[in-house]
């Protein structure tokens, strides 16, 4: 039995569940929180993030590494195109979305959901969205202007804090 550990809040959960359920295998989501520190799932995922997955007894964590061991597993609807060229195309678009996509999304969820409306905390009102003209819509984390932020006198601190 193929069993995904992880709360399908995470994005990183939610991902793998997709891709299973683009492949049509069957799994068993048992919902962990991160972090969790049993022994069990740090054995899974030694750094203690979601997800994490048991084939059979053969256990691995991260989102990218599962898929890629579903990928070898159950090939039969590919996720990844063929050619190398495609391959390391759509690789670099996956590694995007987990890391620069992922943390700029991440301050939008902390502050606007999961700070006011989960954890009863105020959200920070110097993250905020910004625009940065040339570029497009484009993810800011503001980080200034404050006296104790980091880098609160630098120009773009003061011109992504000043734009609406
Ligand atoms: N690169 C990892 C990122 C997973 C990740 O950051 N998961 C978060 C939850 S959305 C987590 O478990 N955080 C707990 C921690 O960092 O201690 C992946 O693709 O699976």
């Amino acid at each position: 039995m193929l069993k995904i550990y992880g709360i399908p809040l995470s994005p990183f959960v939610r991902k793998v569940h997709w891709a299973l359920a683009y492949k049509g295998v069957e799994f068993e989501s048992v919902p962990t929180m991160p972090a969790d520190d049993s022994a069990e799932f740090r054995a899974m995922s030694p750094l203690g993030k979601i997800p994490a997955m048991d084939h059979d007894g053969f256990t691995v964590s991260d989102s990218s590494i599962i898929i890629r061991y579903l990928e070898s597993q159950f090939p039969e609807k590919p996720l990844y195109p063929s050619g190398p060229e495609n391959e390391a195309r759509v690789c670099w678009l996956e590694e995007f979305a987990d890391t620069k996509l992922a943390d700029a999304c991440a301050v939008f969820f902390r502050e606007r959901l999961a700070n006011p409306r989960m954890m009863n905390q105020p959200t920070d009102r110097y993250f905020h969205f910004s625009r940065k003209p040339g570029i497009g819509s484009q993810p800011f984390v503001d980080l200034g202007p404050r006296a104790d932020r980091p880098n609160a006198d630098h120009p773009m601190a003061q011109r992504i804090s000043s734009t609406p």
